[in-house]
């Protein structure tokens, strides 16, 4: 096999894919970019009988998470319960064959990265220092990461977080941000002294230098490769891996009551201990070097996976470096940033509502349209066009043919291969390339190049029934005929173990219309799996044509989404300072009803309105005119602050006021008690 040469120096393989955030469901985007490409490389790497183990797991901690719990007003658990089941469920359903899918609010990941943490601090390889952070003063706290905005210093963009900015993938420390905003109030922060363990990444560099841009050099991708050498050309600075946070793992440190690991410590830790929960031998994974690590991830996470976790690695000293990180780039939907916030993305466990059973159809398209050396769009025009033009077209049509043909001609038994034409030989010569071909292209992490190989094969039978034609042929040559029905056989058999890791369940399918077991990889080879005489089960469709009407109420869904975005993008005022309860106490508001309206003569904002509030009838002096007419307001419920000073507007003494919602644009609307408050009620 040619690709055992590649694979000679180890002995198992630990493949481990981005722990996503549970703090929404998966998308098409972190399918594309992470768990279809690793699901493919495992799966043949399974059928080639390697030793692997394939970790997944949620990402429960860190700011993404707590800005979430905080958004719906619960807690962080409930959050990342909420979507550790949707995406956990999700996955499986989807066929992402996880030997483990594991969390990293678990037990046994907390005393994990503690460990790991605590190890590297008797060691004496943090730095702690005192320094000042930003602070937000209204709400009381420091605003590290995700809770910390501003203009990134490299590219502009506006939108950068305190860690990193996700348009340039530059990471960041948050003094970093030009104009920084907080998140949670939306002011200008100040800045706070606070206490924190730096790891010493300056002091890793020239060990780095040499590991990634010369060891590395020929094998880790160009994307990958250059966005290393990006950051160890602007130099490494020390990077705090504590926050003052309560969610996440504790720092185990004496006199650390209140902080927290930094998620990017504790999270790619999370493979550590998930490959624990999974096996008791988890040593011989991590600790071994005949072990080829391989991280898949999406380009937003190569400074984590590339600088950060190995110089984690190396420093704590005992476990092994990735061999590589074969990180793709963003898939786009529609033109536009696949974004959760903006509910801009295509849904996992929807499109598995909408789509039952077309699992494979969305792998394809993924993998067919992989990010893989630059950012790609999906469209879901391209979606049905590829189901349409290629899986049901190509592949499905193919193995239908020949299976429909072989029932008609044989009854359903496979026909014995005569004598071979020139056209047969070629065949059976093109043949036995494709195995070793597409093997080559997963080795080097090429799974779109793979996946058209696996399709020429489609291909290659087609034009060879078309050539052939055995429809015409069989009333002169049923021999003939039962050559050709015989090669193009081991053709639907060499696809259905080809095709296993890109397309798993179709090709179950297809095993069982031809009646055969798994098969392995070195099996592909073989060529003469169906002898003759050998019985197969009845045709069945492989895959179905979508319809426009489906696609158009795909499209429609995310135009609706557009909308909504459009109305939400709104600047509110921050939120003021906080206040006591007793402050608030000492406003008095009341239900009220308008019982006489009229212009104020000389203005065009004031209105005189005569309120009965349920204790007194008194004037108030409001600035509404420019939203209502008088003659619409008369008889109006309305809230009224009645123990407001008075205060003389225009000559008119005005007792109280009415409260009025301020739309971000000025417009006003009243507030006003739901039937049955009777005026004089309070309001508090
Ligand atoms: N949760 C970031 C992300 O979902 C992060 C990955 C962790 S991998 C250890 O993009
Ligand atoms: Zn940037």
């Amino acid at each position: 096999m040619e690709n055992s040469a590649l694979e000679k120096n180890y002995k198992r393989f630990l493949v481990t894919s981005a722990l996503p955030y549970a703090n929404g469901p998966i998308h098409i985007g972190h399918l594309a970019g992470v768990y279809v490409p690793a699901d493919i490389y495992v799966r043949f790497l399974r059928m080639n009988d390697e030793d692997v183990v394939f970790i997944g797991g949620s990402d429960e901690h860190g700011v993404p998470i707590t800005i979430k719990a905080m958004q719906e007003n619960v807690a962080p658990q409930e959050i990342v319960d909420r979507y550790h089941t949707i995406i956990k469920k999700s996955f499986e359903e989807f066929g992402i064959s996880f030997d483990i899918y594991s969390r990293t609010s678990n037990k046994i990941h907390h005393q994990t990265a503690s460990e790991f943490f605590r190890k590297m601090y008797d060691a004496g390889q943090f730095v702690e220092k005192v320094t000042f952070q930003y602070y937000d003063e209204a709400t009381s706290h420091f605003l590290a990461d995700r809770y910390i905005t501003g203009t990134c210093p490299f590219c502009n963009y506006e939108k950068a977080y305190g860690d990193q900015c996700e348009k340039c993938g530059t990471s960041l420390n948050a003094t970093d941000l030009i104009n920084p905003t907080s998140v949670l109030s939306g002011n200008a922060p100040v800045m706070k002294e606070t206490r924190h363990w730096f790891l010493p990444l300056e002091q890793y560099e020239s060990w780095l230098k040499e590991w990634i841009l010369v060891d590395h050099k020929d094998d880790w991708k160009t994307n990958v490769y250059g966005q290393c050498k990006s950051w160890l050309d602007q130099g490494l600075q020390p990077r705090a891996v504590t926050r003052d946070l309560d969610w996440g793992v504790n720092v185990p440190v004496e006199g650390a009551d209140g902080k927290v690991l930094y998620v990017w410590f504790d999270a790619p830790i999370g493979y550590i201990s998930a490959t624990k929960e999974l096996t008791n031998d988890w040593e011989k994974y991590w600790k071994d070097k005949e072990t080829k690590l391989v991280h898949f991830i999406g380009k937003d996470n190569i400074v984590f996976h590339c600088i950060i976790f190995p110089a984690m690695l190396k420093g704590e000293g005992t476990f092994i470096l990735p061999d590589n990180v074969p990180a793709n780039e963003f898939l786009n939907l529609e033109g536009d940033k696949i974004s959760t916030s903006r509910n801009w993305a295509v849904w996992l466990h929807e499109y598995l509502k909408d789509f039952p059973e077309k699992q494979d159809v969305l792998r394809y398209v993924l993998t067919s349209g992989a990010p893989e050396t630059k950012d790609n769009d999906f469209t879901w025009k391209d979606f049905q066009s590829k189901n349409n033009n290629e899986l049901v077209a190509i592949l499905g049509n193919f193995i239908n043919r020949t299976l429909v043909l072989t029932e008609k001609f044989f009854g359903g038994v496979v026909p014995l291969q005569g004598e071979l034409t020139s056209l047969d030989k070629e065949t059976l010569d093109s043949m036995q390339h494709f195995p070793g071909r597409i093997a080559a292209s997963i080795h080097h992490y090429r799974f779109r190049e793979a996946l058209a190989e696996t399709m020429n094969l489609a291909r290659l039978g087609n034009k060879y029934l078309t050539e052939n034609e055995p429809w015409k042929l069989f009333p002169t040559d049923p021999e003939r005929v039962g050559t050709i029905l015989n090669i193009s056989l081991q053709i639907c058999a060499q696809l259905s173990i080809v095709a296993e890791p890109f397309l798993p369940f179709s090709t179950e399918k297809i095993r069982q219309m031809l009646n055969l077991p798994f098969m392995k990889w070195k099996d592909a080879a073989n060529l003469d799996w169906l002898g003759a005489g050998h019985r197969l089960n009845p045709a069945a469709l492989l895959f179905g044509k979508i319809e426009d009407q489906q696609i158009e109420a795909q499209v429609q869904k995310l135009h609706d989404t557009k909308k909504v975005n459009e109305s939400k993008t709104v600047q509110h005022t921050p939120m003021k300072a906080a206040i006591e309860y007793d402050d608030f106490a000492k406003t008095d508001i009341r239900v009220g009803t308008i019982l006489e309206v009229e212009k104020v003569a000389k203005t065009n904002k004031l209105l005189k309105l005569k309120i009965d509030t349920g204790i007194d009838v008194r004037t108030v002096v409001s600035g509404i005119a420019e939203y209502f007419e008088p003659a619409d307001i008369i008889g109006r419920k309305v809230c009224i602050l009645v123990n407001l000073a008075t205060k003389n507007l225009k000559g008119i003494e005005s007792q109280g006021m009415i409260l009025m919602a301020e739309n971000p644009d000025g417009k006003l609307f009243f507030v006003n008690a739901d039937e049955g408050a009777i005026n004089g009620s309070t309001v508090k």
